[in-house]
């Protein structure tokens, strides 16, 4: 089963850049039409039309075709197929930026008969073309949403190929595999030659492997594209607040000597080591009469009951009491670090205290008056979410697609059920079977089998112009 769709032979045209301020706008075409219609809305200064050879840049006028009238001066661009993103024949104007005169440019497209593009559409058209496969055009997003610079690394690994090339590499392992059983099936009644059928095994087994330590990076990749909620938790006036503050370099939430100074939750996006962190200020922890501070507390229970990474902290400078405990406790099973502040005030607090509450790793001590700590901080939670081991090579790829892990967990699968029933010596034909439901899994990521479903889910994420 491959992917059945006609490409689409209408023109399509969409406003490239956001809306608002900006120096200049980029309006794009793509379709049979493109040509046609930006022919008859460009002039360069009192000249002809240029004809418009492909990829070359013109410079001129957009001119309402009915009553001549100049709407702005821009540069035009035509990009013949099969030469262009989309495939198609496309044409880019690059006009002034703000709100009326790229809207003005692009009523008149629409006018000449292009019609609006969806969401994603010129990407998915480069996918129907054959420009780019399935896991590419995904990347196209990822890399217009990257809040960091990992993330982009990852984004512009998976759209320059790297994955697909990966996955490809998989799938003929498993094409060899499949022709050695296939070849079997003129003997159903023979047992398969032991050294053939280990070597079968073998080679499964490795492909196995392979698929797993693929399927485990999704945990690192799923953080790069999505940043990890993180709630910063401890009782009042330990120095929550100065920790995010330090954190996020800028005086942000308040600081001040008065415990349940911070009510209402704090929210800022940081990058720890390339990591996207969303980090939350809490309320401090503890038992209150007041009706405002104690709704803060719900709060903060909350945002630490939803956080998939805490950042807990305890005064270091005073022994640990209740409401410290309270606090630690509630890391149970939670993946957490532990900033012991205030370190410069003296330590009154020891590693041999908490023990039992965090792992020793996972302790660091701060001060956040000081601003001492702060990388180390930020290196324990690095570590914390990449794992210790770390990634091998710089430009490795890891998985940032939930369809892309599960796609790979269902091969993997596959593959194990082909060697349950290679063991117990099934028939060539089911284990055939098996063999291309492992393929067909693999072929979703790259998208050699996919459903109009499927693309519709994927390029609705965009925005339009993409
Ligand atoms: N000596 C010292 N004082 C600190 C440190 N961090 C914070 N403080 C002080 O501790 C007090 C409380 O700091 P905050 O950051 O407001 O503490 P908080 O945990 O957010 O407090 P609540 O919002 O009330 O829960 C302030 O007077 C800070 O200046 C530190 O590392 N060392
Ligand atoms: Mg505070």
């Amino acid at each position: 089963m491959g992917s059945s769709f006609t490409p689409n032979d209408d023109t399509i045209a969409a406003i490239a850049t956001p809306p608002g301020d900006g120096g200049i706008a980029v309006i794009r075409i793509s379709g049979p039409e493109s040509l046609n219609i930006i022919s008859a809305i460009f002039e360069t200064g009192g000249e002809e039309a240029p004809g418009f050879l492909p990829r070359t840049l013109y410079h001129g006028h957009i001119i309402h075709p009915e009553n001549g009238l100049r709407i702005d001066e821009v540069l035009a661009v035509y990009m013949k197929s099969p030469a262009s993103y989309t495939g198609e024949d496309v044409v880019e104007i690059h006009s002034h930026g703000g709100h009326i005169v790229p809207k003005k440019i692009i009523d008149l497209v629409f006018a000449r008969g292009a019609r609006p593009a969806n969401p994603g559409e010129f990407s998915l058209r480069a996918f129907l073309n054959g420009k780019m496969d399935l896991a590419q055009a995904e990347a196209v997003a990822d890399v217009v949403n990257a809040q960091t610079e990992d993330a982009l690394k990852q984004a512009e690994l998976q759209l320059e190929g790297v994955l697909s090339h990966k996955i490809r590499e998989i799938k003929d392992i498993i094409l060899d595999v499949l022709a050695e059983v296939e070849a079997q099936v003129d003997f159903p009644e023979e047992d398969i030659d032991p050294i053939v059928k280990s070597a079968l095994i073998g080679r499964t087994q490795d492909i196995l492997t392979g698929l797993e330590a693929l399927s485990d990076t999704y945990r690192e990749g799923r953080i790069l594209k999505y940043g990890v909620s993180t709630a910063i938790i401890g009782k009042p006036n330990v120095g929550k607040s100065s920790l995010l503050n330090r954190l996020v370099m800028k005086e942000r939430a308040i600081v001040s000597p008065v415990p349940g100074t911070t009510r209402d939750f704090i929210e800022e996006s940081i990058d720890v080591r390339g990591l996207p962190l969303r980090l939350v200020d809490t309320a401090g922890i503890r038992a209150t009469g007041d009706e405002i501070e104690r709704a803060g507390v719900d709060f903060a229970k909350k945002k630490a009951g939803e956080a998939e990474l805490i950042i807990a902290v305890i005064d270091g400078s005073a022994p640990l009491d209740e409401e410290d405990y309270e606090v630690l406790s509630s890391l149970e099973g939670k993946q957490a670090v532990l900033a012991v502040n205030k370190a410069d005030a003296g330590l009154k607090v020891s590693d041999g205290g908490l023990r039992g509450f965090c792992a020793p790793e996972r302790i660091v001590y701060t001060s956040a008056r000081e601003g001492t700590g702060i990388e180390d901080l930020k290196e324990a939670i690095n570590r914390l979410l990449r794992g210790k081991e770390g990634r091998g090579e710089a430009g490795e790829i890891v998985l940032t697609e939930l369809r892309h892990k599960l796609a790979i967990e269902k091969a993997a699968e596959s593959l194990s059920s082909f060697l349950k029933l290679l063991d117990v010596g099934e028939s060539p034909e089911f284990l055939a079977l098996d063999l291309r439901v492992a393929l067909d899994s693999l072929g979703e990521i790259t998208g050699e089998v996919t459903t109009e479903d499927v693309l519709g889910r994927i390029f609705s994420k965009f925005c339009v112009g993409k």
